[in-house]
């Protein structure tokens, strides 16, 4: 079995994009309850994501959501992330707050609405020339609420003809990604349901086209971890957005509906060659928080990315291997749940601060006085939400 030593070079490559969205006021359509601190503008949601770097060393990127991180200057945008030790990472397009698009965007029946939604698009990787982004995330809330309402073959060849247009824009050392969603806010077909529907587009466009993956975006027992391997096996995986959930897309804390799925997911990510810098497959978090206050609760998900990812570097492959390989079914799986039971919280405390870092990232933020300063210096303005 390979011990914590054997590991760490790997730990140290982790890296974890943030969501500029967690940072705003968030909630449910029943009720958003605001926070105290929260962010006014992007540049405040990058300070405080910054935070979550510093005091973990996981998190170098800030993924950021158009229109919501709308600024004047993208440029002044990167150079205040950067002077704040963190990069402008992916860009999230949006076409499903728009009237315009209540039946649908790139898949719309109407040549006029895809135009602007594809025109959406091709704004967002004009940003992304200035935030030094590499990828575009689109997810589409196109679908249908009622049989017969529209015609999914159809939709099916718009999405196809308006992705081939902006892939046309994407740049040599720029991705898509595509991202599939089970269902909501369309309630009887969605247009990318799947990675199936997600692998077809994306295959079809190009080299440059990947699948994104986020866990909260299955029917209920799904086996995402099969996923995880079919589309690195089919060299198609490009990003995760992680977050957990107990019924629907809940988008909670990663690993804290389900470590175990975690654990088996990240298992075939180490498999199938889908971690570190090199992989091509980018680890985001998708995630709200509705009641908990949103740095620590950012810094909990990376932390708890974290712990899974030590776990399933430390699972004895060659062991397993051997196990499966003389068909010992209960050897084999003792040797899996060995990995997912090591406990390596004190081995990572260690070796964060042999690296300069709080051994306890948690504490480290709330002994700090940045939630009481944002607290008071954040007052006037319009806080962010998700959704603005
Ligand atoms: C849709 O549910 C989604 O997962 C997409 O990634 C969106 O961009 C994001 O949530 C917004 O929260
Ligand atoms: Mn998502």
């Amino acid at each position: 079995m390979p011990s914590f030593a054997d590991i760490t070079a790997a730990l140290a490559a982790q890296a974890i994009e943030l969501p500029s969205w967690a940072f705003g006021n968030s909630g449910t359509r029943f009720r958003v309850f605001p926070q105290a601190g929260v962010p006014r503008d992007p540049y405040e949601k990058i300070a405080d994501a910054a935070q979550v770097h510093r005091l973990t060393g996981l998190a170098p990127s800030v993924a950021l959501h158009i229109p919501w991180d709308e600024v004047d200057d993208f440029g002044a945008l990167r150079r205040h992330a950067e002077d704040l030790g963190v990069a402008l990472g992916t860009i999230n397009s949006n076409t499903f707050q728009d009237e315009t698009y209540k039946l649908g965007s790139l898949a719309h029946r109407d040549p006029a609405v895809r135009r602007k939604a594809i025109d959406h698009h091709l704004r967002c990787i004009e940003i992304m020339s200035e935030t030094g982004s590499r990828d575009l995330k689109i997810w589409l809330a196109d679908g249908t609420n009622y049989p017969g309402q529209d015609d999914m073959r159809s939709r099916q060849d718009h999405l196809a003809a308006s992705l081939q247009e902006i892939y046309a824009a994407i740049g040599g050392d720029q991705r898509l990604v595509l991202e599939y969603k089970i269902f909501e806010p369309a309630f009887y077909h969605t247009d990318v349901p799947d990675w199936g529907t997600s692998y077809a587009q994306v295959t079809a466009l190009g080299e440059k086209a990947f699948v994104c993956l986020d866990t909260g975006h299955h029917a209920p027992s799904t086996n995402i971890e099969f996923i995880v391997m079919q589309l690195l096996r089919l060299g198609r995986l490009g990003s995760f957005d992680f977050n957990s959930r107990f019924y629907a897309d809940d988008d909670l804390i990663v690993g804290a509906a389900d470590p175990f799925q975690l654990f088996r997911i990240l298992v075939e990510v180490v498999r199938g060659g889908g971690y570190g810098p090199d992989s091509g497959v980018a680890f985001m978090l998708d995630q709200c928080h509705n009641i908990e206050k949103k740095i620590p609760g950012q810094i909990r998900s990376v932390l708890n990315v974290q712990e899974m990812t030590a776990r399933a570097l430390l699972l004895d492959r060659d062991g397993l291997d051997a196990a499966q390989r003389a068909g010992d079914v209960l050897a084999a799986n003792s040797i899996f749940m060995d990995a997912f039971y090591r406990d390596v919280r004190p081995d990572l405390a260690a070796w964060r601060a042999e690296h300069g870092l709080p051994e306890d990232p948690m504490r480290a933020f709330a002994e700090s006085d940045y939630q009481e300063r944002i607290e008071a210096e954040r007052v006037g303005g319009a806080q962010a939400g998700w959704g603005a």
